[in-house]
């Protein structure tokens, strides 16, 4: 059992869980499990909850009958040891497993016909990899559309150590019932053979030599770290959250609380990526049904992999395991999922007077990270918490991008960018939604939409140099999805309109919308209709504790987000004045393929922030401690012999 009501389900309790359910449901092999995942209480009971108080431990599982294809959903007591509810869910299709997709590949490649398919091409089967994709409901075959269904799409290596995703099979798509692993249909259209492209990316595959000109590069903490971890709560300086891991979003961060002064200041109840959304913008025959939601539809956390000192983190770290259900209920453990780590991040602030020397503090970083493979795709995510209140979110995407090859007349494809020989990956986008469930200073906040603009010239603005900003309240749902404005260079802060710092100003949490961009797509097409959340890059909600899910809770062969979902959600136009409010913010990579992307990626980063805003009274890290000078006295004031006399002679700057 956990020691704090939020703490992630143990190995044990998710397989209490699938015991219970097999004594009580009569679960069986029959059955699969989509999730089995910690039902949160109630966010008023975690706020009320003090170290002591009893816990009572609840697991929501979703799990689907595989002959009639039947969803329920069930709450499992763990601490009674009783099942407290086993809910028939009409219509919808739970997120796809990592065994469906194993057991779908040994099942097509052992299948004559698509065997058959795959030799008549002159394509060893050995080679293939056999690649499930989930469907849209905008895309599916009418006649299958109650069943569980997958496509799949079909990549060839060279040779056996090779590239996976080097040859892609083009023209030839299977359609599979997931539930039975029959082939419903071998969907093939045209053939353009295996263009002799340059794919290998592993040096010894390639036969090359790697650079030997590096020097190690050490990251060295003699006396340990400066972070604790006791159970799921992390301190770090003057942070303090707690940490959790699911199926879906990955890594959870709750109560994010700051240290100002004595009083551990509340800023965020819970943070995490909600959903992504991946559009290939390409409706030719072989990417039409490219949209993947792989949050959604395969779980973020389904996909997080062990992590590897020295090469995916590096220094002194501290791994958690990330404890997930397999579709049988049994608990699997992916050693190091989540990676915590300090690091250094160049300056924080500085100041060379010209008498007294400099005054200059390292910058140091606590960062929260996992890496998810998504297929061909990785997602490295980075949540990082800075001494002076700045709380990052990076993604770092790299892997294999999808190729495809072109006809031998060489003809060119509009959507995407030639990257070997007649071979051209299409582009796409990487929507990401940012889950932000900000609570600055308590629950009652007001979320403001604050614009820059010039002042027109007058007789008191003679220059037009006047600069002035304008702060919009976003007053209830109706108003609740927001674009962003280059224009005007705008960004929203959650405010607290009950607390004033000592300049008599809301205290506030600013969101910097950065990494985001316009999705692009028609009012009517179906992509939007499925997830309008796409559409605007901040939407602002009410909190409730069932809304977690902004394309819903069933994504998978949906039509639309309208059972639970943002459209839902902002129906009933809830007041957002002095209220717990949520930020959903929408943001990722327009991935304009590139060359040098080829034939592996190196990280495309992006990133927003959340700063304080007015949070504290002034610059919070003055008590930064010096770091000790490696050389002359350069970090430690007085006079500096090592800064090349940089402060003669300069002027007023900004
Ligand atoms: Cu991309």
């Amino acid at each position: 059992m956990g020691s704090h009501p939020l703490d992630s389900l143990s190995a044990a309790e998710i397989e209490s869980t699938s015991a219970l359910l097999a004594r009580e449901k009569g679960i069986d092999a029959a059955w699969r499990y989509a999730s089995i995942i910690l039902r949160e209480p109630p966010k008023a009971e975690v706020k009320a909850w003090r170290d002591g108080d009893p816990i009572v431990r609840r697991s929501l599982s979703v799990l689907w009958n595989k002959q009639s294809n039947e969803v329920h959903e069930a709450v499992v007591n763990l601490s009674t040891g009783t099942l407290e509810s086993w809910v028939h869910v009409p219509g919808v299709t739970p997120n796809f497993t990592v065994d469906e997709y194993h057991e779908c590949d040994h099942a097509l490649r052992d299948h004559p016909e698509v065997r058959a398919a795959l030799e008549k091409r002159g394509i060893d089967p050995a080679l293939v990899l056999f690649d499930l994709w989930t469907y849209g409901n905008e895309v599916m075959p009418e006649q299958w559309r109650d069943r569980r269904l997958g496509w799949v799409d079909i990549w060839k290596r060279a040779t056996p150590l090779g590239n996976p995703y080097a040859h892609p099979v083009s023209g030839l798509k299977i359609i599979v019932d997931v539930n039975s692993m029959e082939v419903l249909q071998i969907d093939e259209g045209h053939d353009r053979g295996l263009p002799e492209v340059d794919a290998e990316y592993v040096p010894e595959v390639r036969g090359i030599e790697t650079r030997t000109d590096l020097k190690p590069l050490d990251i060295v903490q003699p006396d340990g770290v400066s972070f604790e971890l006791d159970g799921s709560l992390l301190r770090w300086q003057d942070w303090e959250f707690r940490l959790s891991f699911n199926y879906r979003e990955g890594p959870v961060l709750h109560q994010v609380r700051f240290k100002d002064g004595d009083e551990y200041r509340d800023i965020a109840y819970r943070m995490s990526l909600a959903e992504m959304i991946v559009p290939y913008r390409d409706s030719s025959f072989d990417h039409y049904r490219r949209t993947a939601f792989d949050i959604g539809e395969w779980g973020f956390g389904y996909m997080c992999t062990s992590l590897e000192l020295g090469c995916d983190c590096l220094g002194e770290i501290t791994y958690l395991d990330g404890v997930l259900p397999d579709t049988a209920g049994k608990a699997k453990v992916t050693k190091n999922a989540v990676c915590l780590h300090e690091e250094d991040d160049a300056v924080l602030w500085k100041h060379v007077d010209a008498d007294q020397g400099a005054e200059v503090r390292r910058m140091r970083r606590f960062v929260v990270s996992v890496h998810a493979t998504v297929a061909n795709y990785e997602y490295l995510v980075y949540w990082r918490f800075y001494p002076d209140g700045n709380i990052e979110c990076e993604i770092r995407a790299t892997g294999i991008m999808v190729s495809t090859p072109m006809e031998e007349d060489g003809a060119a494809f509009p959507t995407g960018t030639v990257v070997d020989r007649r071979s051209y990956a299409p582009y796409h986008q990487h929507f990401l939604v940012a889950r932000l469930d900000l609570d600055v200073d308590g629950g009652e906040n007001t979320v403001v939409e604050s614009d820059s603009m010039a002042a027109p010239i007058s007789e008191s603005n003679p220059l037009g140099l006047d600069l002035h900003t304008r702060g919009t309240v976003i007053a209830s749902e109706r108003e609740a999805g927001r674009m962003y404005s280059w224009e005007t260079q705008r960004g929203w802060k959650v405010q607290n309109p009950n607390r004033l710092n000592a300049w008599g100003a809301p205290t506030a949490y600013k969101l910097v919308p950065s990494a985001s961009f316009p999705a692009m797509f028609d009012e009517s097409s179906p992509i939007l209709r499925r997830n309008p959340v796409i559409g605007k890059q901040l939407w602002v909600t009410k909190h409730h504790d069932t809304e977690l899910w902004p394309a819903g809770d069933y994504p998978t062969q949906s039509a639309n987000d309208l059972g639970n979902g943002m459209s839902a959600w902002i129906a009933d136009d809830e007041n957002l004045v002095n209220e717990d409010v949520v930020l959903w913010y929408v943001f990722g990579i327009h991935h304009i393929t590139r060359v040098e992307d080829w034939p592996i990626m190196p990280v495309d980063k992006v990133a927003f922030t959340l700063k304080p805003f007015g949070f504290f009274d002034r610059n919070p890290t003055l008590d930064a401690p010096r770091s000790p000078s490696k050389g002359a006295s350069c970090c430690s004031g007085g006079s500096c012999t090592c800064d090349h006399d940089s402060h003669e002679g300069h002027g007023h700057g900004g």
